[in-house]
Parts: C-alpha cells; structure tokens; sequence
C-alpha cells in the first residue's frame, strides 16, 4: 500500500483587543464610555478537492497561520474580523492529531468542510461594560489567543497515470526521472515484480501541480492467458485518468517492428476487461539516444495516423521529458473535470 503523508503547524488569528475609550465631544462633559470590541481572529479550514491528488505541498509547507483580529477602536468601533486560511485536502486524507494521535476527520467527499483550529474570540471594549450604576467603566478584555495544533495528515495514494509498455522498454528509468521514486533498474526483461508509485510535481508556486503514477510489470504477449507475469497487475491502473504507453524504438529491443508492439500491448489491455484500452494514451518512443530511425519513423507515422500524441523521449540525455511531463499533468488536469461517475470504478483494492 502506498500512503502519501504530512505534519503541519496552524495557528488560527488571535482575537483583537477590546478598546478603553471614553466620549470626547464639544458640549458634551463627561461622555459615556465608547471603547469597541476587538475582531475575531481568523479559522484555519480544511476543505476536500477533487483537484487535489497528493499531499507533497504539505510537505514542502508545513505551517499555516490565520490573521488576527483587529483592535476595537474609540466612538464605538469593532475590529475587523482576522482573515481565515483555507487548506485544501485531496479527498481520501485522513486528518489526525499530531499530540493525541486521534482521528479528527475523514475526508471522504470533495467540498467537505472542518474548521481544524479555530480563531480567539475578540476581547470587549468597555462600552459593553456599562450599567446604570457603573456608568464610567474602565473594564475592558484582551483577545483570546487562536488555537494552536499540530496534525498528521494521511492519503491512501491513487494512481493518476499508469506506465505500460512491453518489459525492458524505460518504464521504471522514466519514473525514476520524474518522480523521487527509486525502483530496481536493469537490463533484462521483468525488472520490475511489483508496481511502483511516484509523486511528480510539475509548474512553480500556484501553478504548481501534482500527479501520481504508477510503473507497473511489463506485458507480453499473451499477457493475458499467464505468459510473462500475467496481467493481474493492470488492477492497479484500472482506476487511472491516463496511460502512458512506452516503445522503444532501440535495436536493443529485439523486436523488428514497434508498431506490432502497440498492437500486441493494446490487445493484452483490451483483454483484461476493466476498459484500459479506452482510456486516453499518450504515446512515448522510448531510448531516442539510441534510436534506429526507421523504427521511429514508422511509429511516428502510425500514431498521426491513429491520432495518438507521441513523445520521443531519453532517459538517458533527458531529451523530450519535460514536455512529456508537461503533456502528462495537463492532461489528468481535464481528466479531472469528467465527472468521476463516467470514470470506471476502483478495483476492491484500491478504496480506501
Ligand atoms: N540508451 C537508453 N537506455 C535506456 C533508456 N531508458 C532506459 N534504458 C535502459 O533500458 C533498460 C531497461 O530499463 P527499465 O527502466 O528497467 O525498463 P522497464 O520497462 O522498467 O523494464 P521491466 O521492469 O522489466 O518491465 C535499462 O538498462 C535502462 O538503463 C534510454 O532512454 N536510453
Ligand atoms: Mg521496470
């Protein structure tokens, strides 16, 4: 199982102070007492998303402070209400106390909502003070402090983007290359016996974006009636928004013709039933530091005539892998924004 994770710090606004004052006008001796209240100090709120997939922001940011309250102020005068901050979760985190280790919140819809540390209430001016009796009060209070608290946040990780491809084509080079994910890299077919998942952060500041994907075994042919390690793996990318589909267009494949090497990969996801093969594809022509140019041509020529987005990359020169990283955040971005219900249900496994 993989599990993305995160401690943060907030610290709601204090509240403003309540304000001692006394009326002062011409022609009026002695006027009544005129301090405002203070403002509340602003709520750190947690907000779940849909848009959100990971907690790495979390990690770079870990600490979060809301506004205070303004002062009151004479004639009367409340203080401004501090401004709250608004963390957004992705959905599926689990929030719990970083001190107590107790369960606050299970975010299990988007656009659920909790206030995580509330803002102090404002102090009151003296003006609230005054009775018949006391008409000159010199009370007034201080501003509660916000509050303070500590909390783990936990998600069950999902994969955004599953790796496909037939073994020893780059799958794991490539997630290693973009990702902080450090899988076992060789050259022989079946390196990879379990999937692997990797963060991936795209863009800088508010543009900054996150996604998961998952490298997975490769598959051969006849994938689907056991040969190679089968193909009860896909599972894990059943519930993907995209598939990332890896030739290589080396002679170092074996193979004579990458275009059969699409076919063959296509009709082992189509096999295995869940809908991989109507999944969106971005095509990759793995290893063109090495490429044998008549392979790349020709892939390049089916793609264009099958519509397919194809993205010659290296992992060993780096060369095309910031486009295909960028190609790969947009495009789960607008998959975000289909409906979940169009999209095909998580495998038993996969729900939290
Ligand atoms: N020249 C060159 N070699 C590469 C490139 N990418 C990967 N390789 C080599 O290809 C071999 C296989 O790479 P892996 O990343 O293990 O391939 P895989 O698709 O994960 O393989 P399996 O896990 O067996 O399915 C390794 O020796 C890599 O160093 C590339 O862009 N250029
Ligand atoms: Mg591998």
């Amino acid at each position: 199982m993989f599990i993305d994770e995160a401690t943060i710090r907030v610290k709601a606004g204090n509240g403003g102070n309540g304000c001692l004052a006394f009326r002062r006008e011409k022609f009026v001796p002695r006027g009544g007492p005129s301090g405002g209240d203070g403002g509340k100090g602003g709520d750190v709120v947690m907000e779940s998303s849909e848009r959100h997939n990971t907690l790495v922001h979390f990690r770079f940011n870990p600490e979060y402070k809301a506004e205070r309250g303004r002062h009151g102020e004479g004639a009367n005068k409340t203080g401004r209400d501090g401004e709250g901050v608004l963390l957004k979760v992705p959905v599926g985190t689990i929030v719990y106390d970083g001190d107590t280790g107790e369960k606050v919140f299970d975010f299990s819809q988007p656009d659920e909502r909790i206030v995580i540390a509330r803002g102090g209430r404002g102090g009151r001016g003296n003006a609230r003070f005054a009775t018949s009796t006391h008409q000159a009060p010199r009370e007034h209070e201080e501003g509660r402090p916000g509050e303070e608290r500590t909390f783990r946040l936990e998600l069950k990780l999902l994969a955004d983007v599953g790796l496909v491809g037939y073994p020893n084509v780059g799958k794991s080079t490539l997630i290693s290359r973009i990702s902080a994910a450090r899988p076992k890299i060789a050259d022989y077919p079946f390196t990879t016996l379990e999937p692997n998942l990797g963060v991936v952060l795209v863009g800088k500041g508010p543009a900054e974006k996150s996604f998961v994907v998952a490298d997975i075994p490769g598959l051969i042919e006849g994938a689907h009636t056991g040969a190679g390690l089968g193909t009860q793996f896909l599972r894990h990318i059943e519930r993907t928004r995209l598939l990332v589909h890896l030739i290589d267009v080396s002679d170092g494949s074996g193979r004579p013709d990458p275009v059969q090497d699409v076919e063959v990969i296509q009709g082992e996801l189509a096999s295995f039933g869940a809908g991989l093969e109507r999944k969106p594809v971005i095509m990759v022509a793995s290893k063109i530091d090495v490429a044998n140019k008549d392979k790349l041509a020709k892939l390049k020529k089916y793609c264009k005539k099958q519509n397919l987005e194809l993205f010659p990359i290296s992992a060993v020169t780096g060369e095309g892998m910031e486009k295909l990283k960028y190609a790969m955040a947009a495009k789960v971005e607008e998959m975000r924004h289909v409906p979940s219900s169009r999209r095909p249900l998580p495998s038993e496994d996969q729900r939290p």
